[in-house]
């Protein structure tokens, strides 16, 4: 198997089920960076290489309506130290703000660099000579250099999906050189945020010591790498389409039904994980029923859940939290019939979450820290009647391109309070007005523009330094 395009990403982009006749077969899980791709894929004949979940080993290369897919399977040490352990619960809480303690052993960094670096060998066998190979997402960072150490002729490109940390923050880490080192191995390296490849930038200047111009750092061997923003997005007509599909439109109304037609629905979907802020928007939406600024005959807060990570403690720790908070504000504010809080801890297909996106009134997206956020553009996508409420914290990258939502700290608790009741009482115009523009945003930056940007800036470059 040669490909002129190879994906590297943690996950392949379908997940092992089990067939009605009882045999295990595979379901394209439906996220927008395979929406984004699939064209590209198809067009270079590509292939995405991946692990498939859990720890069957014996996978042969496949495809899947065409799609060439290559499963990199795990076992469970692999998984434990790796996934679980340094990406998890090293990277990710680093990367965020330090919202939780990033641990620090040893044991899993040795895990991900071995981990790393068999993604890096099954790309190398794969890429057909002179390849663009297109490494996802933190849980790769060495990637690029153990890749371009055994493939020197490929075009290599990395895009990180979550926020890079200040320096300040990054510093802490015992591996910072070598995660450095590890992204370097690329030609471009793409951010969310301008702010981010900035940090990365002056990271590589101060911890490497390499010059640096502006977006690019020069290497001692001759090659440039450039490193910027691309703000990732979604597939905008998609969920559009879906959005006017009347049999979501249907279950939106009896949504609205079953939760005793209440005046307004607040709506946060968000993966169960800390880093989402879904404790203190819940407990800022409590205070407010509280204290009479709403009433359960009048709103309900509709929570889902997704469950996340689960094996990692913090995540478990958070579940309970949140359990106990959620019982105690029904418990405390709801009456018979009228809970204040319908909390799901479940995931959905895409229909009911379109049809959620559609029933709810007022979104509330409340991150301490967040790469993008695409459930933000997805309630946009799906209010095409120009309606609907957006209560966004500041810290989500998608804030920088949704300025016209209810932009709030979600540290601030009466801050959010009276965001959350603005966006509440705001009349139909005032609405929008602001849904309007966040439409045009989004639409005009849709997850196609995103691919292609990246993968023509990546085309543009030969990774050799540019007389200036
Ligand atoms: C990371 C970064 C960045 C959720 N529940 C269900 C479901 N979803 C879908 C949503 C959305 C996606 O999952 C979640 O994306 P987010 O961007 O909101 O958050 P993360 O998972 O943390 O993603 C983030 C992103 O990568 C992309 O670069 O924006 O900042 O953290 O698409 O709709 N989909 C279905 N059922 C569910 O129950 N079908």
């Amino acid at each position: 198997m040669q490909a002129d395009l190879v994906i590297v990403a943690n996950r392949l982009p379908v997940d092992r089920v089990t067939l009605p006749d009882g045999t295990l077969g595979w379901r394209r899980s439906p996220g927008g960076l395979v929406t984004a791709l699939e064209p590209v894929l198809r067009a270079n004949d590509g292939v995405w290489i991946g692990w498939p979940g859990g720890t069957e080993s014996d996978l042969e290369p496949f495809a899947d309506d065409g799609l060439r897919l290559l499963p990199l399977p795990m076992s469970e040490e692999e998984i434990r130290g790796h996934y679980e352990g340094f990406s998890n619960a090293t990277l990710w809480p680093l990367y965020h703000d330090v919202v939780a303690k990033p641990e620090f052993h040893r044991e899993w960094w040795d895990e991900y660099r071995h981990v790393n670096r068999r993604f890096a060998e099954a790309a190398a066998e794969v890429a057909a000579p002179g390849a663009t190979v297109w490494v996802q997402d933190y849980q790769l960072q060495l990637v690029p250099q153990q890749l371009r150490e055994l493939r020197p002729d490929l075009r290599i490109g990395f895009y990180l999906h979550i926020p890079f940390p200040p320096t300040e923050l990054f510093q802490q880490l015992p591996w910072r050189r070598q995660i450095l080192e590890g992204l370097l191995g690329a030609d471009l390296v793409g951010f969310q945020l301008p702010g981010a490849a900035q940090n990365f930038i002056r990271l590589v200047r101060q911890r490497v010591g390499h010059k640096t111009h502006r977006d690019t750092v020069d290497l001692p061997d001759g090659r440039r790498v450039r490193a910027a923003a691309f703000p990732i997005s979604i597939d905008f007509e998609g969920f559009e389409k879906l959005a006017h599909d009347p049999g979501v439109n249907h279950r939106a109304a009896e949504i609205r039904e079953q939760l005793g037609n209440p005046r307004k629905i607040f709506l946060g979907v968000d993966r169960l994980d800390y880093t989402k802020g879904i404790f203190a928007r819940l407990r800022a939406y409590g205070e407010l029923v509280r204290d009479a600024h709403l009433d359960v005959d009048d709103a309900i807060f509709v929570q889902v859940a997704v469950p996340s990570r689960e094996r990692v403690e913090q995540y478990r720790m958070l579940r309970d939290d949140i359990d106990r908070l959620v019982g105690r504000l029904n418990g405390d504010l709801g009456k018979i019939g009228r809970p204040a809080i319908s909390y799901l801890h479940s995931s959905y297909p895409r229909e009911e979450m379109a049809a959620l996106y559609r029933a709810a009134d007022i979104m509330v997206i409340t991150p301490y820290r967040d790469g993008m956020n695409l459930v933000a553009k997805e309630y946009v996508a799906c209010r095409y009647s120009d309606d609907g409420a957006l209560v966004l914290s500041e810290f989500a990258g998608a804030a920088d391109e949704l300025r016209q939502a209810w932009l709030v700290n979600p540290y601030d608790l009466n801050g959010m309070k009276a965001a959350l009741l603005e966006a509440y009482k705001a009349d139909g115009r005032e609405l929008a007005r602001r849904m309007r523009a966040m439409r045009r945003t989004v639409s005009a930056n849709d997850v196609r523009h995103w691919a292609d940007t990246f993968l023509a800036d990546l085309a543009g470059r030969n990774g050799l330094s540019q007389p200036d």
